[in-house]
């Protein structure tokens, strides 16, 4: 199903995927869809490895892409940084915007929104935050509404945070000055500060298209009538996609101007733009992710369909903390020191998650939500787990004890939160599980432009 092009199915296939979207989209949404208030920046190029690394075969192809970070003046102190370290450290032309012009280590973080119609940014309660930043700069907003802000989940109130607010008025306006910036690559790829991008995957994923057709890849999401691409987990646009969808938009301003005002996620605004001007969305789901491997449930189907993420190739992913995104990088690094093939879903869990798992963790997260008992000891809820044949993962905090069938590493809990939690796993069971997600393993990969229409 994620191969097939809506155009070319059936209507009542149209309206079961419909429904099978809306419904992963609810629970997508609640789960995963936190605000990554971008930035774009460019021109000063990080410092090259002096281990050669960016001139190997890995990052062979990275020149013809202008990737575009997006980030804003809450997070961007914080989430930037490490992206000079990652994401940007072998790529020869990134540019990178916000909602404030600033320098963040030497690097220009640009205005997205300067040329957004006058009228709008001094009426639109949207822009009340702009023009504070406007004025005051970083100043204007407290440390604390930063970090609240910078966190803020896709809730209704989470929405409602004023970089939240801002933050979907500047795709738009990004696409353009992107392709402005540098008219001739034959890729960008649009990220946000908690993205995760993995390079050599990336790279030799995107040889498997043609750059001079309209590509719109991305990790597939939807919202009312409209498919697109999921910010978080990057998207890619080839050149003539981007041109078109740039061309389209500015001859529809003030139109789309009205829908950005109606609309809460610039990523959809942006895929309806382009929808609008007849570019359709590649579903790049697993190849692209939303989440990060601490929180990712191995076993997840993409909606009611079979199909599985396990043996697929990863290049993104979505929701990683800077120091997460350290940790796994020394991973990347030390994988392809070892290891001549490119990583899939299937070594992530073998070789990054699995060797953290413990019989017993103290002040860690978990994720186990299935089931709750009342217990007295670690050692009760371990024996509760161990009596449901399914249950693979268990935690206690004080006397509650939660059990769980699906499978999350989880992180160490935070020191403040006073609450002593301890997460536990079922060793033989998860090595069975994985045992038996190797088994559902066809020889898939990449997602590609499908050849034929065919269903899965
Ligand atoms: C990036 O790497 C440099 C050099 O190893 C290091 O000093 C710096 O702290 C790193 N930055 C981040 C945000 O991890
Ligand atoms: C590389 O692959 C081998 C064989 O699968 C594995 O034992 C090794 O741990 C891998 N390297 C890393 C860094 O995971
Ligand atoms: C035991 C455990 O880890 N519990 C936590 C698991 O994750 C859920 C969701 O984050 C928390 O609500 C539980 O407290």
């Amino acid at each position: 199903m994620l191969r097939k092009s809506a155009k070319s199915t059936t209507l009542s296939t149209i309206r079961i995927t419909a429904a099978i979207l809306a419904l992963f989209w609810l629970w997508y949404i609640h789960h995963h869809y936190h605000p990554s208030f971008i930035g774009i920046y460019y021109n000063v190029q990080p410092e090259q490895s002096s281990d050669g690394e960016c001139e190997s075969e890995l990052f062979h192809g990275i020149d013809d892409i202008l990737v575009v970070l997006r980030t804003g003046a809450s997070e961007a102190p914080a989430k930037l940084p490490i992206h000079f370290n990652t994401t940007l450290r072998c790529a020869p032309h990134f540019i990178i915007f916000s909602d404030m012009e600033e320098y963040i280590e030497g690097h220009h973080v640009r205005n997205a929104l300067d040329e957004v119609d006058p009228d709008i940014v001094a009426s639109h309660p949207d822009f009340d935050y702009y023009r504070l930043l406007l004025e005051k700069g970083r100043a204007g907003i407290t440390s604390e509404e930063a970090q609240r802000w910078s966190v803020a989940a896709n809730t209704k109130a989470g929405r409602d945070t004023p970089g939240w607010r801002l933050d979907k008025w500047k795709f738009l306006p990004i696409a353009e000055k992107s392709l402005a910036h540098r008219p001739d690559a034959k890729w960008y790829l649009f990220v946000e500060a908690d993205s995760y991008i993995l390079w050599p995957a990336l790279l030799e994923w995107l040889s498997h298209f043609d750059h001079l057709q309209p590509h719109y890849i991305g990790m597939q999401m939807q919202i009312g009538e409209v498919v697109f691409a999921y910010g978080g987990a990057g998207f890619i646009l080839s050149n003539v996609a981007l041109r078109e969808m740039v061309k389209h938009w500015r001859s529809k301003l003030k139109q789309y101007d009205e829908y950005t005002a109606g609309h809460w996620a610039g990523d959809c605004i942006l895929g309806k733009v382009l929808a609008d001007a007849g570019v359709g969305l590649l579903w790049a789901w697993p190849n692209l992710f939303g989440d990060q491997p601490k929180d990712m449930d191995f076993d997840s189907h993409f909606g009611g369909s079979d199909k599985r993420l396990w043996c697929h190739h990863v290049s993104s992913y979505h929701h990683v903390s800077p120091p997460d995104a350290v940790e796994f990088s020394e991973f990347e690094h030390s994988w392809y020191r070892q290891n001549a093939t490119l990583l899939r879903h299937k070594d992530v869990f073998y070789h990054y998650v699995l060797p953290q798992l413990r019989p017993e963790r103290v002040d860690w997260n978990n994720l186990s939500e299935d089931d709750e008992w009342p217990v007295e000891t670690f050692q009760t809820c371990r024996d509760l787990c161990e009596k449901q044949p399914d249950c693979l993962q268990f935690s206690t905090s004080g006397k509650i004890c939660r059990t769980s069938r699906t499978f999350t590493l989880g992180h160490p809990t935070l020191p403040q939160t006073g609450q002593l939690m301890s997460s536990g796993w079922i060793p033989e069971r998860i090595a069975l599980y994985a045992q038996r997600m190797d088994a559902s393993c066809m020889d898939q990969d990449w997602i590609v432009p499908p050849k034929t229409s065919k269903m899965d």
